[in-house]
Parts: structure tokens; sequence; C-alpha cells
């Protein structure tokens, strides 16, 4: 299937290790997508929907264990654990391949291993990176199909060039005559998602869902691109990018970093409430940025689909990740409706009598448990957005006029604060962080950090990532993006000061106004906040300037707590931590009197 000796080697080594019954190239053709999805309906792993109601699309439930990313089971194998740093699970490599490799052999009996060749960003783009699958899941194929480009396109522009090798295998080998489950899948405690930074490699066992399979996403557009960005001086990042334009025609791009689960799809893919103005998607969970024309920051989205969380999403919430998944998608763990359709929680409607929840079973509609499971997704190709951005796949990127920090932060947080310069947007990205309650994390209640919202996907020590970061900044000639900490989850009473969704157009337009540098500021100890008055409210019944003040408040008092509980999340980082940062902090206190 390819002349590349090193791809050819790699591929029979492991078919001969993993004992795949047969060895099958993927060529991304529709009649091989439309031939695995039919095969997976006659094993009964899938279901097709109902041609009308949802064309081209299919519904699969997962095993009950295997439901979402599992970090306690993901590794970063670097030489030493300094490397991997103190918010990763370390395993030395030499013993994790030993581990893994035992579980590896034969663990494809009775299955097909196929090759599946994908490119992370448009195909022949500079910025893009091409890897290599091997997987013993369907699934998978039929979803690298969608979220990357994928085939024999890519073998084609690899040519003899080098990948990034990624081996999954679900962990379930058929004996001779057994039959198959649903949902093939090992036990917890022998999933394993690893990654080796030094040689860039990818070995993933036992799970078939998301993050843990689809190795093209989390695993190589984060953890081991992170490690590649930094030896070579880019940014593999967990953000969303959006085209934002003014009702004068003028536009601009912007990147946006949240933690899991702070709505970055529907910021993506936001309708403005103001009018005049415009927002089209880039991408809704990974950017890739590199130092192109005039010394600016152009990103990539490297991927090619949306992996959606399903619940909560509806025509009013997100009509715009609706009409993307109103075709040609893949659903995961949703409800299945008697009519052929798919139903969630919060999709806008009723269930329907008779819906199947995701375990299979017809939902009772008083149960406490709901009928799609909290992390079902849709898998839907990016082009079928009605607000994608014309320059979406363009090769060299589009050009990052600002960068967006947010996280859920009830109290401390205004709704925006712009950064002094770079160093001080460093600073607001490595302290990024939700407010969680007590059960959330099983610990005690207060600020769970995800500096960047990278803390689950950064492949190597996070201190040096900040590092990084830095040295960003320092490039000679460089014209940097403006940085921007956002919080729309600020509360008064238990309820949301700021509506949200759309409306964050609001504060988007702002921004976009700030880089223009217009829109009057008002300088607080942590940076420049709107004046009450320059975020427009028009039309917005709920608000007043008077509410305006408390959504922008900076309470001194607030941010001394807040100070201290920066020391502690610092002081895990230890002599990593650049001293820019030591600075930036030491700054705010002396602006804080402490
Ligand atoms: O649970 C999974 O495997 C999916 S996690 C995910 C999917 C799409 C976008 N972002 C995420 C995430 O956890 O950040
Ligand atoms: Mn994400």
């Amino acid at each position: 299937m390819t002349n590349n000796q090193k791809l050819n080697r790699w591929v029979k080594e492991w078919a001969e290790w993993c004992q795949a019954d047969k060895v099958y190239w993927c060529d991304g053709s529709e009649e091989e997508n439309q031939r695995l999805l039919s095969e997976m309906v006659a094993s009964g792993m899938g279901v097709k929907l109902d041609e009308k109601k949802r064309p081209g699309s299919y519904y699969f439930q997962s095993d009950p264990s295997d439901v979402a990313r599992v970090e306690n089971r993901t590794f970063i194998c670097s030489k030493t654990q300094e490397e991997a740093g103190p918010t990763n699970n370390w395993a030395d490599p030499v013993e994790m391949r030993a581990t893994m490799r035992k579980l590896y052999k034969g663990c494809m009996k009775g299955r097909t291993m196929y090759v599946i060749p994908f490119s992370m960003g448009p195909l022949g783009s500079n910025i893009a990176e091409i890897g290599v699958e091997i997987s013993d899941s369907p699934y998978v194929v039929v979803n690298m199909g969608i979220m990357t480009r994928m085939g024999k396109k890519v073998l084609d522009v690899l040519g003899d060039g080098d990948f990034v090798p990624c081996i999954h295998s679900v962990g379930a080998p058929l004996q001779p005559g057994q039959k198959d489950v649903k949902w093939p899948c090992a036990p917890i405690e022998s999933k394993y998602i690893t990654h080796f930074p030094e040689t860039k490699e990818i070995w993933s066992f036992g799970s078939g869902y998301g993050g843990n399979a689809l190795l093209g996403k989390k695993c190589l557009a984060l953890r081991i691109a992170s490690v590649m960005a930094k030896e070579n001086g880019w940014l593999a990042e967990h953000m969303l990018i959006l085209g934002i334009t003014n009702p004068k025609g003028e536009k601009k791009y912007i990147a946006a970093a949240f933690p899991s689960a702070c709505g970055k799809t529907n910021l993506a893919m936001l309708i403005p409430s103001i009018p005049g103005w415009k927002v089209e998607t880039v991408g809704d969970d990974i950017a890739w940025m590199k130092f192109g024309a005039g010394g600016r920051l152009y990103a990539i989205n490297p991927e090619a689909g949306f992996f959606g969380v399903a619940p909560f999403t509806s025509m009013d919430t997100n009509p715009n990740a609706m009409l993307s998944c109103r075709a040609n998608t893949i659903f995961t763990n949703v409800g299945l409706t008697p009519d052929g359709d798919v139903w969630w929680e919060g999709i806008g409607y009723d269930m329907p009598e008779g819906t199947i929840n995701w375990k299979g079973k017809i939902h009772d509609p008083k149960s406490e448990e709901p009928c799609a499971h909290p992390n079902s997704r849709f898998t839907a190709p990016a082009c079928q957005c009605p607000a994608i951005d014309k320059n979406w796949e363009d090769p060299v990127g589009v050009p990052i006029s600002a960068i967006l920090f947010g996280g859920r932060r009830p109290t401390t947080v205004p709704l925006v604060i712009e950064a002094a310069n770079w160093n001080n947007g460093v600073f607001m990205g490595s302290i990024v962080g939700s407010e969680v309650t007590a059960a959330a994390i099983g610990l005690k209640a207060g600020v769970r950090r995800d500096p960047f919202a990278m803390l689950p996907f950064c492949g190597y020590n996070m201190g040096d990532y900040f590092a990084h970061w830095i040295s960003i900044g320092k490039k000679a000639g460089a014209d940097l993006p403006k940085i921007f900490f956002v919080n729309w989850f600020r509360k008064e009473n238990g309820k949301f000061l700021w509506p949200g969704y759309g409306e964050n157009s609001r504060v988007l337009a702002y921004i976009f106004d700030r880089c223009n540098g217009e829109g009057e500021t008002v300088d607080t100890a942590i940076g420049k906040v709107p004046a009450p008055t320059a975020i427009n409210i028009d039309g917005l019944r709920d608000m007043s300037v008077e509410k305006m003040e408390k959504v922008l408040k900076v309470d001194n008092n607030e941010w001394k707590d807040e100070v201290a509980l920066i020391d502690q999340h610092y002081a895990i980082f230890g002599n990593h931590l650049p001293v820019e940062l030591t600075e930036e902090l030491a700054g705010l206190k002396k602006k804080l009197g402490i």
C-alpha cells in the first residue's frame, strides 16, 4: 500500500505481534466508510438511523465501563519523572513498553488490524502533522474518517517521510468461534493511554472510546504535539478558533482556552446577539499556532470534525452544532427513539415514548438516571457547520489577534480582564481554573486549577510549558496577540450575573475593539477591565450599568485570597516555574498591598 519502508516494517511487526487475522489499509473512500458501517450494523454493534430523519447517520452504545477519557490510566512515559512533571501520571518507558507489549501480544486474534493514515491539519499544510493509527476497531476507523483527513491521500503526501506511530487495540481478542460483544474493551485496570514523548509514539490499549481511541485528537494533537511545539517554537493548544467580523466588515480571529465542559463548542459556534456582528467557526477544541507573515501567530484547526457533547445541545443553546449533526453523523451513548432518531436531555423537546437509553433499555421518563450518558457524543464533519469559516482549511492558518483564557469562577474573576503584556497574559493562562464542589472532586471544595486548560493534555512538565509560553513572547519581530481572561460564570445569590451564550458576543465585540485600541477601560490590580458602559448591553432585558459594575468588579479582598491559592498552585512546579511568573505574582501582590 505504500513504499514507505518504515511504515511497512512497523505495520508488519505489529500485525505479527498482535496476531491480527487480517491487515487492512484504509483508503478513506466513501465506499469503504459505507462498507464498514454496514458491517457494524450487521454485527449488531451499530444501528443505522432513519434515513429521512438523520440521513447517513449511525448510532452506537459503548460498554458501560468505557464512556470517557480515563485520566488515571493516561501516562506520559518520558525518561524521567521530572520531565513529565507534577501534573502528569508518569511511568518508566522501558517498564511501560514491557507491560504493554505483553498486553498487545495476540490482542487482535480474530480481528482485523486497520491501518489508518491520517493528517492533523489540512493536507500538505506546513503546520500539519501526519500520524498512522493501527487499530482493531472499525468504529475507530469511521470516527477517524470524520475527525481527520484520512486514507490514501495522506499516504500520497507522506511519501517516504516520517509519521507519528499510534497503536490502538480494544484489548479483546476473539478465540475461534467466539461471538463478539457489541462494544469490545478491556477492564479498567488493563486500560492504558500511553505517550512516549522522546520517540513521539502513542500506545493505547483497552478502550474504544473517544479521546482514548481516536488517537489524533488529545493524544497526538495535544500531548505529543505540545512536545513537538516546545522543541520547535510553536504552540499546540486546547483552544477553539473563531473569526469575528464587525458591522464595518473588519474581521479578526480569536483563539480561546477553557477547561473541558465550559462551553467551548458553544462559543466557537456562537450566534451574536448584537446587530451587524458575525462569528464564524474555525475549530472547537484544538489550535496549532506557528509564526507566519509579519511575525504574527497563524492558527490551524488540526481536526476535520467535531466530537461534541450531546446533552444540553439544542436549537436554543447551539443551533450550529445541531445543524452540524443533522446528517452523516455518528452518535454514541445518546438515546435511540422508536422512529430511528436520537434524543438526549436538553435537546429541547420531550423524550418520545419507547426511547432506548444509552444502556440499551427502554427509558423510564421518571428515572433518576439520564437517558443519554452525560458524556454522550456526536461525531460530525466540520464542513457541515453552517457557520464554518471560509478559511478553516487554509493551509497557512488564520492570523490570531487575541487569545482568551477562562474557567468557571462564581466569584473573584470579572467578566473580562485585559493582560498588560504577554508575560502578564501567560500568568493569566497559568492560573486558569474552575471552582468545583466537594462532590465533583471527591476532595475539599475549591478552585481546581487547569492551567491553559491543558492539565490533562500537556505532554511534559507543566512548569516547562509555562516557560515555553514565556519564550514565545521573546521571539524577535513577533507581533503577538493580545491576551484576555474571561469569566462567563460569575454568580450573585446563586444566580449567574451574565447571560452567556449568544450574549458573549458583546464581550467578543469589546475585545475586538480593544485590539484596535478602542473601548474605555479602568485600571485595576489585576489588569484593565471595561468601564461599566464599555460593553454594549443594548436590548439586554436583565442588564443595567449597576449590574455591569458587579460583573466587572475587582474585589481586592477576594484577590488577596486568590493570591494565597496561586502561591499553593505555583509551589508544585518547584524550580520549573519560570521566574517571569514569580515576578508577575509578586507584582500583583504589590498592587494588592501584600
Ligand atoms: O471523553 C472523551 O473521550 C472525550 S473528551 C473531549 C472531546 C472533545 C473535546 N474535548 C474533550 C475534552 O475532554 O476536552
Ligand atoms: Mn477538549
